[in-house]
């Protein structure tokens, strides 16, 4: 078994890769729930919704998140009447939470919610969240606190971040057969996402490092921070703001406890021994996923360096 840890969109063209070059039955993704809000009265997942509609081949793969071709007649009709308009979400999207949310309503658990939608949809990576109660991820800004999706969408990521807060996340704990997957996993993969906001909710669950720190599995990171930046999103204030330097390094630093490797794209090589200083193994490529071949090829050689710790290790078992 395969266990990624995952975010969004970054997450979602890294498992296209990966299930590209292993059967997808032998991968199980932790999936960030940080981002989940309620609007319209519904429960949204995004990064659930990202990974599951990424990996079933419905995405639009332009933005990276929302359906394929899809509508926006409802979106348009809801600011008619007056309702909320900043988060776009199209008409099949909107089944989503419809459904998610009805389900939720008769004590059916988030993970339960995504599975039926993984066989509605013929995905077979098993798709997990990282936990089943709410654990919402607020931005703590100069002009108040918000959620991550009010902080990044409605306000464009431009008020000053001070720090992020994890809500609840202390009282909550993984979902279930989370801690047992790490612990049973043959290799560890974290995929490129955002350090704070995707893959940190995920670490802050209590029991989540301890079973990193456990695991025989080696653990093998991507650096979603390339050249001193994210390729996306808010990654650079956030990571600022809770004082991490934005670089390959930064990462690392955020991973030491726990990582065996990190893989760097070819733009940050000279960034290798300062990596390598912290205890942690390097492997520099293209790890920029501009087509579906470099995705398997980056997933590959994230899955390459796990198996050659793995067998050093074994060998020396
Ligand atoms: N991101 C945006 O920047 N603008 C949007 O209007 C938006 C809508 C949206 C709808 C469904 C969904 O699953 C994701 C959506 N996202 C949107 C992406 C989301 O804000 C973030 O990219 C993820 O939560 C971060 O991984």
């Amino acid at each position: 078994m395969i266990v990624t840890l995952a975010g969004g969109v970054g997450a979602a063209r890294f498992l296209e890769g990966l299930v590209q070059i292993v059967p997808p039955a032998t991968i199980t993704a932790i999936v960030n729930t940080g981002d989940d809000f309620q609007l319209h009265g519904l429960y949204i997942a995004p990064d659930l919704d990202i990974v599951t509609c990424t990996l079933a081949g419905v995405i639009d793969a332009t933005q990276g998140w929302g359906i394929a071709g899809d509508t926006t007649a409802c979106l348009e009709w809801l600011g008619r009447l007056g309702g909320p308009t900043w988060f776009r979400l199209g008409d099949r999207d909107l089944a989503l939470h419809i459904q998610r949310t009805a389900w939720l309503r008769t004590g059916v658990t988030l993970s339960q919610v995504a599975d039926r939608f993984c066989r509605a949809l013929g995905v077979t990576v098993k798709i997990m969240p990282m936990s089943d109660q709410t654990v919402p991820t607020h931005i703590i800004t100069t002009a108040g606190e918000f959620h991550f999706e009010e902080y990044f969408v409605q306000r464009q990521a431009t008020d000053e971040v001070l720090g992020v807060r994890f809500v609840g996340s202390e009282q909550a704990h993984p979902a279930s057969g989370v801690l047992e997957a790490i612990a049973a996993a043959e290799v560890i993969l974290l995929a490129p996402s955002n350090p704070v906001v995707s893959i940190g909710p995920i670490l802050a669950l209590p029991g989540l490092r301890t079973a990193l720190h456990a695991t025989s599995a080696p653990i093998v990171a991507v650096s979603p921070i390339v050249g001193g930046a994210p390729l996306k999103g808010p990654a650079a204030p956030l990571m600022r703001a809770v004082g991490w330097e934005v670089s390959a390094v930064g990462v690392a630093h955020a991973y030491r406890d726990f990582l065996n490797v990190l893989v760097i794209d070819q733009v940050d090589a000279a960034l290798k021994p300062a990596i390598e200083a912290l205890g942690i193994g390097v492997v520099v490529t293209d790890t920029i996923m501009r087509s579906s071949a470099a995705k398997a090829q980056l997933a590959q050689a994230a899955l390459t360096a796990a198996r050659a710790i793995g067998s050093v290790s074994a060998s020396l078992a």
